[in-house]
Protein backbone atom coordinates (compact mmCIF):
# COMPACT_ATOMS: atom_id res chain seq x y z
CA UNK A 1 0.00 0.00 0.00
CA UNK A 2 0.97 3.73 -0.21
CA UNK A 3 1.73 6.43 1.36
CA UNK A 4 -0.82 9.45 2.40
CA UNK A 5 0.88 12.32 2.56
CA UNK A 6 -0.25 15.97 2.79
CA UNK A 7 1.86 19.11 1.89
CA UNK A 8 0.94 22.37 4.27
CA UNK A 9 2.05 25.54 2.31
CA UNK A 10 1.31 23.49 -1.10
CA UNK A 11 1.39 26.91 -3.49
CA UNK A 12 4.36 28.48 -2.31
CA UNK A 13 8.09 27.90 -3.62
CA UNK A 14 9.28 24.81 -1.63
CA UNK A 15 5.88 23.54 -1.08
CA UNK A 16 5.22 23.06 -5.06
CA UNK A 17 8.97 21.79 -5.43
CA UNK A 18 7.75 19.27 -2.36
CA UNK A 19 5.30 17.88 -4.49
CA UNK A 20 7.55 18.05 -7.71
CA UNK A 21 9.77 16.18 -6.12
CA UNK A 22 8.22 13.46 -4.98
CA UNK A 23 6.67 12.67 -8.17
CA UNK A 24 10.14 12.35 -9.75
CA UNK A 25 11.38 10.26 -6.75
CA UNK A 26 8.66 7.39 -7.35
CA UNK A 27 8.18 7.71 -3.38
CA UNK A 28 4.49 5.75 -3.99
CA UNK A 29 2.11 8.12 -2.86
CA UNK A 30 -1.27 6.63 -2.89
CA UNK A 31 -3.08 9.93 -1.40
CA UNK A 32 -1.95 13.49 -1.96
CA UNK A 33 -3.70 16.53 -0.09
CA UNK A 34 -2.18 20.08 -0.38
CA UNK A 35 -2.97 22.64 2.48
CA UNK A 36 -3.09 26.15 2.04
CA UNK A 37 -4.37 29.68 3.12
CA UNK A 38 -7.93 31.32 1.58
CA UNK A 39 -5.94 32.61 -0.79
CA UNK A 40 -5.18 29.68 -2.74
CA UNK A 41 -7.51 27.12 -0.86
CA UNK A 42 -9.64 25.70 -4.49
CA UNK A 43 -6.61 26.02 -6.79
CA UNK A 44 -6.02 22.63 -9.00
CA UNK A 45 -2.94 20.90 -9.87
CA UNK A 46 -2.32 17.58 -11.56
CA UNK A 47 -0.46 14.85 -9.89
CA UNK A 48 0.09 11.71 -11.52
CA UNK A 49 -2.88 11.99 -13.61
CA UNK A 50 -5.19 12.81 -10.90
CA UNK A 51 -6.91 16.51 -10.09
CA UNK A 52 -5.80 17.79 -6.26
CA UNK A 53 -6.96 20.05 -5.15
CA UNK A 54 -5.78 22.86 -2.77
CA UNK A 55 -7.67 22.76 0.93
CA UNK A 56 -7.84 25.00 3.42
CA UNK A 57 -5.70 24.79 6.38
CA UNK A 58 -7.74 23.71 9.36
CA UNK A 59 -6.80 22.45 12.83
CA UNK A 60 -9.12 19.56 12.02
CA UNK A 61 -7.69 18.11 8.95
CA UNK A 62 -4.26 17.70 10.40
CA UNK A 63 -5.77 15.95 13.22
CA UNK A 64 -6.97 13.80 10.44
CA UNK A 65 -4.46 10.51 9.84
CA UNK A 66 -1.16 11.46 7.51
CA UNK A 67 1.20 8.99 6.74
CA UNK A 68 3.37 12.23 6.22
CA UNK A 69 2.90 15.86 6.64
CA UNK A 70 5.25 18.08 4.55
CA UNK A 71 4.93 21.89 6.29
CA UNK A 72 6.45 24.77 4.56
CA UNK A 73 4.50 27.31 5.34
CA UNK A 74 6.35 29.28 7.49
CA UNK A 75 7.51 29.55 11.65
CA UNK A 76 4.24 31.09 12.84
CA UNK A 77 1.79 28.08 10.61
CA UNK A 78 4.58 25.48 11.72
CA UNK A 79 4.06 26.47 15.35
CA UNK A 80 0.31 26.27 15.48
CA UNK A 81 -0.69 23.21 13.33
CA UNK A 82 2.56 20.82 13.53
CA UNK A 83 2.02 19.97 17.28
CA UNK A 84 -1.90 19.56 16.61
CA UNK A 85 -0.83 17.15 13.59
CA UNK A 86 2.00 15.51 15.86
CA UNK A 87 -0.34 14.66 18.43
CA UNK A 88 -2.86 13.15 16.50
CA UNK A 89 0.09 10.87 15.33
CA UNK A 90 1.35 12.06 12.33
CA UNK A 91 5.14 12.45 10.99
CA UNK A 92 5.76 16.18 10.44
CA UNK A 93 8.87 17.09 8.58
CA UNK A 94 9.00 20.88 8.88
CA UNK A 95 10.83 23.11 6.88
CA UNK A 96 10.13 26.04 9.16
CA UNK A 97 12.91 27.37 11.78
CA UNK A 98 9.98 26.60 14.08
CA UNK A 99 11.26 23.88 15.68
CA UNK A 100 14.82 23.22 14.92
CA UNK A 101 16.43 23.73 18.26
CA UNK A 102 13.73 22.28 20.49
CA UNK A 103 15.63 19.71 22.45
CA UNK A 104 14.15 16.01 21.54
CA UNK A 105 12.69 17.20 17.72
CA UNK A 106 15.93 16.01 15.38
CA UNK A 107 17.63 18.48 12.99
CA UNK A 108 18.34 16.29 10.11
CA UNK A 109 20.17 16.20 6.76
CA UNK A 110 19.74 12.36 5.62
CA UNK A 111 23.38 12.03 3.92
CA UNK A 112 24.90 13.15 7.51
CA UNK A 113 22.66 12.04 10.97
CA UNK A 114 19.56 10.09 9.73
CA UNK A 115 20.32 8.09 12.58
CA UNK A 116 18.51 10.69 14.22
CA UNK A 117 15.57 9.26 13.10
CA UNK A 118 15.49 5.79 14.35
CA UNK A 119 12.29 4.68 16.43
CA UNK A 120 11.12 8.59 16.00
CA UNK A 121 7.50 9.77 15.32
CA UNK A 122 6.37 13.33 15.79
CA UNK A 123 8.12 16.68 14.30
CA UNK A 124 11.05 16.28 12.26
CA UNK A 125 12.99 19.17 11.38
CA UNK A 126 14.25 20.14 7.93
CA UNK A 127 17.38 22.54 8.78
CA UNK A 128 17.89 25.75 6.89
CA UNK A 129 19.02 25.64 3.29
CA UNK A 130 22.26 27.60 3.17
CA UNK A 131 23.04 24.77 6.72
CA UNK A 132 21.86 21.80 4.85
CA UNK A 133 24.35 22.72 1.75
CA UNK A 134 26.90 23.53 4.22
CA UNK A 135 26.66 19.51 6.53
CA UNK A 136 26.18 17.88 3.23
CA UNK A 137 30.23 19.42 2.32
CA UNK A 138 31.99 19.47 6.19
CA UNK A 139 30.58 16.06 7.65
CA UNK A 140 32.57 13.96 6.09
CA UNK A 141 35.78 16.36 6.10
CA UNK A 142 34.69 16.48 9.95
CA UNK A 143 35.20 12.73 10.37
CA UNK A 144 38.35 12.62 8.81
CA UNK A 145 40.16 15.77 10.24
CA UNK A 146 38.12 17.32 13.07
CA UNK A 147 36.66 20.85 12.27
CA UNK A 148 37.63 23.62 14.53
CA UNK A 149 36.36 26.75 13.26
CA UNK A 150 34.38 27.41 10.07
CA UNK A 151 34.16 30.95 8.39
CA UNK A 152 31.74 31.27 6.33
CA UNK A 153 29.68 34.16 3.49
CA UNK A 154 27.08 33.06 1.89
CA UNK A 155 25.39 33.97 -1.84
CA UNK A 156 22.08 33.57 -1.55
CA UNK A 157 19.14 33.40 -4.16
CA UNK A 158 15.99 35.70 -3.64
CA UNK A 159 13.96 32.22 -3.94
CA UNK A 160 15.03 31.47 -0.95
CA UNK A 161 12.19 34.29 0.88
CA UNK A 162 9.65 32.69 -1.09
CA UNK A 163 7.87 33.39 -4.30
CA UNK A 164 7.26 37.02 -3.96
CA UNK A 165 11.16 37.42 -3.78
CA UNK A 166 11.30 35.82 -7.13
CA UNK A 167 8.49 38.17 -8.68
CA UNK A 168 10.38 41.22 -7.20
CA UNK A 169 13.57 40.68 -8.74
CA UNK A 170 12.09 39.60 -12.06
CA UNK A 171 10.35 43.09 -11.82
CA UNK A 172 13.51 45.19 -10.78
CA UNK A 173 15.35 43.13 -13.63
CA UNK A 174 12.62 44.97 -16.19
CA UNK A 175 11.75 48.29 -14.65
CA UNK A 176 14.52 50.33 -12.42
CA UNK A 177 11.33 51.97 -10.32
CA UNK A 178 9.77 48.84 -9.35
CA UNK A 179 9.40 49.33 -5.47
CA UNK A 180 11.35 46.62 -2.73
CA UNK A 181 8.48 45.40 -0.20
CA UNK A 182 10.50 42.08 0.31
CA UNK A 183 13.72 43.15 0.96
CA UNK A 184 15.09 46.24 2.56
CA UNK A 185 17.00 47.80 -0.25
CA UNK A 186 16.65 47.00 -4.44
CA UNK A 187 17.86 43.65 -5.15
CA UNK A 188 18.23 43.89 -8.59
CA UNK A 189 21.97 45.19 -9.61
CA UNK A 190 22.73 44.61 -5.52
CA UNK A 191 23.35 43.06 -3.10
CA UNK A 192 22.61 43.05 0.77
CA UNK A 193 23.67 41.86 3.77
CA UNK A 194 20.92 41.16 5.50
CA UNK A 195 19.26 37.91 5.90
CA UNK A 196 16.47 37.60 8.16
CA UNK A 197 16.43 39.99 11.44
CA UNK A 198 19.05 41.19 13.36
CA UNK A 199 20.27 40.01 17.26
CA UNK A 200 21.52 42.09 19.92
CA UNK A 201 25.06 40.47 19.08
CA UNK A 202 25.51 41.85 15.09
CA UNK A 203 24.72 38.56 13.60
CA UNK A 204 21.48 38.56 11.66
CA UNK A 205 18.75 34.92 12.73
CA UNK A 206 19.79 33.54 9.43
CA UNK A 207 24.06 33.52 10.42
CA UNK A 208 22.78 32.09 14.47
CA UNK A 209 21.32 29.49 12.08
CA UNK A 210 24.39 28.22 10.37
CA UNK A 211 26.05 28.46 13.71
CA UNK A 212 23.48 26.54 16.45
CA UNK A 213 22.16 24.36 13.28
CA UNK A 214 25.95 22.84 12.54
CA UNK A 215 26.36 21.81 16.18
CA UNK A 216 23.07 20.28 16.52
CA UNK A 217 23.78 18.08 13.40
CA UNK A 218 27.28 17.34 13.59
CA UNK A 219 26.87 16.98 17.55
CA UNK A 220 29.76 18.46 18.46
CA UNK A 221 29.13 22.66 19.85
CA UNK A 222 32.64 23.59 20.42
CA UNK A 223 32.89 24.02 16.27
CA UNK A 224 33.26 27.84 16.18
CA UNK A 225 30.99 29.15 13.30
CA UNK A 226 30.93 32.67 11.60
CA UNK A 227 28.77 33.44 8.96
CA UNK A 228 27.68 36.16 7.05
CA UNK A 229 24.60 35.43 5.23
CA UNK A 230 24.20 37.90 1.80
CA UNK A 231 21.15 38.21 -0.61
CA UNK A 232 22.00 38.59 -4.05
CA UNK A 233 20.63 38.80 -7.45
CA UNK A 234 20.34 34.98 -8.31
CA UNK A 235 16.76 33.36 -8.61
CA UNK A 236 18.42 30.00 -7.76
CA UNK A 237 20.85 28.13 -5.89
CA UNK A 238 22.90 29.76 -2.80
CA UNK A 239 26.78 29.62 -2.81
CA UNK A 240 28.93 29.78 0.30
CA UNK A 241 32.92 30.85 0.39
CA UNK A 242 33.77 28.66 3.53
CA UNK A 243 37.29 28.71 5.10
CA UNK A 244 37.84 26.07 7.96
CA UNK A 245 40.61 25.53 10.30
CA UNK A 246 41.22 21.49 11.01
CA UNK A 247 42.41 19.88 13.94
CA UNK A 248 44.35 17.57 11.96
CA UNK A 249 46.22 18.73 8.73
CA UNK A 250 44.04 18.19 5.84
CA UNK A 251 46.04 16.81 2.38
CA UNK A 252 44.28 18.31 -0.77
CA UNK A 253 44.11 15.41 -2.51
CA UNK A 254 42.28 13.41 0.00
CA UNK A 255 39.98 15.93 0.67
CA UNK A 256 38.86 15.86 -2.92
CA UNK A 257 38.63 12.00 -3.02
CA UNK A 258 36.88 11.63 0.96
CA UNK A 259 34.27 14.61 -1.25
CA UNK A 260 34.22 12.59 -4.21
CA UNK A 261 33.14 10.11 -2.58
CA UNK A 262 31.09 11.34 -0.03
CA UNK A 263 26.71 10.56 -0.66
CA UNK A 264 25.10 14.04 -2.20
CA UNK A 265 28.78 15.96 -3.56
CA UNK A 266 29.64 16.10 -6.53
CA UNK A 267 33.51 17.99 -6.64
CA UNK A 268 33.86 20.31 -9.86
CA UNK A 269 37.42 22.25 -9.42
CA UNK A 270 39.99 22.21 -12.46
CA UNK A 271 40.75 25.91 -11.72
CA UNK A 272 42.44 25.55 -15.18
CA UNK A 273 39.80 24.86 -17.30
CA UNK A 274 37.55 27.58 -15.28
CA UNK A 275 35.22 24.82 -14.07
CA UNK A 276 33.84 25.08 -10.52
CA UNK A 277 30.27 25.08 -9.62
CA UNK A 278 27.69 28.64 -10.42
CA UNK A 279 24.18 28.53 -9.05
CA UNK A 280 23.06 28.91 -12.37
CA UNK A 281 24.45 25.91 -13.55
CA UNK A 282 23.57 23.47 -10.39
CA UNK A 283 19.84 25.02 -10.02
CA UNK A 284 17.51 22.24 -10.84
CA UNK A 285 19.69 19.04 -9.29
CA UNK A 286 19.96 18.05 -6.06
CA UNK A 287 23.44 17.30 -5.18
CA UNK A 288 25.98 19.69 -3.39
CA UNK A 289 28.82 20.73 -5.56
CA UNK A 290 32.33 21.72 -4.30
CA UNK A 291 35.04 23.08 -6.00
CA UNK A 292 38.18 26.19 -5.65
CA UNK A 293 39.22 23.81 -2.95
CA UNK A 294 42.65 25.15 -1.86
CA UNK A 295 44.77 25.06 1.56
CA UNK A 296 44.95 27.99 3.13
CA UNK A 297 48.45 30.18 2.25
CA UNK A 298 49.19 30.82 6.38
CA UNK A 299 47.93 28.60 8.45
CA UNK A 300 48.65 24.31 6.95
CA UNK A 301 45.20 23.20 8.99
CA UNK A 302 43.30 25.20 6.94
CA UNK A 303 41.90 25.23 3.84
CA UNK A 304 38.99 27.06 1.38
CA UNK A 305 36.33 25.80 -0.13
CA UNK A 306 33.40 26.99 -2.65
CA UNK A 307 30.34 25.44 -2.51
CA UNK A 308 26.70 25.56 -4.43
CA UNK A 309 23.61 23.88 -4.10
CA UNK A 310 19.85 24.42 -5.23
CA UNK A 311 18.15 25.96 -1.99
CA UNK A 312 14.60 25.21 -2.77
CA UNK A 313 15.44 21.38 -3.42
CA UNK A 314 18.68 19.86 -1.68
CA UNK A 315 18.30 23.08 0.81
CA UNK A 316 14.43 22.13 1.42
CA UNK A 317 12.34 20.26 -0.38
CA UNK A 318 14.72 17.56 -1.72
CA UNK A 319 16.19 16.92 2.16
CA UNK A 320 12.41 16.93 3.16
CA UNK A 321 11.72 14.01 0.72
CA UNK A 322 15.04 12.49 1.53
CA UNK A 323 13.79 11.94 5.30
CA UNK A 324 10.33 10.36 4.55
CA UNK A 325 12.41 7.74 2.34
CA UNK A 326 14.98 7.12 5.14
CA UNK A 327 12.09 6.96 7.71
CA UNK A 328 10.46 4.35 5.24
CA UNK A 329 13.75 2.72 4.72
CA UNK A 330 13.92 2.16 8.48
CA UNK A 331 10.48 0.88 8.71
CA UNK A 332 10.97 -1.52 5.82
P1 LIG B 1 -1.15 30.77 -0.03
O1 LIG B 1 -0.87 30.44 -1.45
O2 LIG B 1 -2.58 30.50 0.29
O3 LIG B 1 -0.68 32.13 0.39
P2 LIG B 1 6.08 31.21 -0.15
O4 LIG B 1 7.14 30.79 0.83
O5 LIG B 1 6.47 30.93 -1.56
O6 LIG B 1 5.66 32.62 0.07
O7 LIG B 1 4.81 30.27 0.15
C1 LIG B 1 4.19 30.20 1.39
C2 LIG B 1 3.18 29.04 1.40
O8 LIG B 1 2.60 29.00 2.71
C3 LIG B 1 2.03 29.22 0.44
O9 LIG B 1 1.59 27.95 0.00
C4 LIG B 1 0.98 29.89 1.29
O10 LIG B 1 -0.34 29.68 0.85
C5 LIG B 1 1.18 29.11 2.59
N1 LIG B 1 0.64 29.84 3.73
C6 LIG B 1 1.02 31.03 4.21
N2 LIG B 1 0.27 31.38 5.27
C7 LIG B 1 -0.60 30.37 5.49
C8 LIG B 1 -1.62 30.12 6.43
N3 LIG B 1 -1.93 30.99 7.40
N4 LIG B 1 -2.33 28.96 6.35
C9 LIG B 1 -2.01 28.07 5.38
N5 LIG B 1 -1.07 28.25 4.44
C10 LIG B 1 -0.36 29.37 4.50
C1 LIG C 1 16.78 32.28 2.78
N1 LIG C 1 17.67 30.50 4.17
O1 LIG C 1 17.45 31.93 1.80
C2 LIG C 1 16.54 31.36 3.93
C3 LIG C 1 15.25 30.62 3.66
O2 LIG C 1 14.98 29.24 8.16
O3 LIG C 1 14.09 27.97 6.67
C4 LIG C 1 14.88 29.59 4.68
C5 LIG C 1 14.60 30.15 6.04
C6 LIG C 1 14.55 29.05 7.03
O4 LIG C 1 16.25 33.37 2.89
Amino acid sequence: MGLSIGVVGATGAVGRKMVEILKERNIPVDSLRAFASERSAGEKFDFNGKEITVELLTEEVMKEKFDYLLFSAGGGVSEKFAPIAAEAGNIVVDNSSQWRMTEGIPLVVPEVNAHALEGYKGIIANPNCSTIQMMVALAPLHKRYGINKIVVSTYQAVSGSGHKAIVELEGQMKDESYPNKVYPRRIAANCIPHIDVFNDNGFTKEELKMVYETHKILEDSNIEVNATTVRIPVFYGHSESIYLEFKEEPDVKEVKEILANAPGVVVVDNPEQNEYPTPLEVANTDDTYVGRIRKDLFNAKALSLWVVADNLRKGAATNAVQIVEAMENMNK
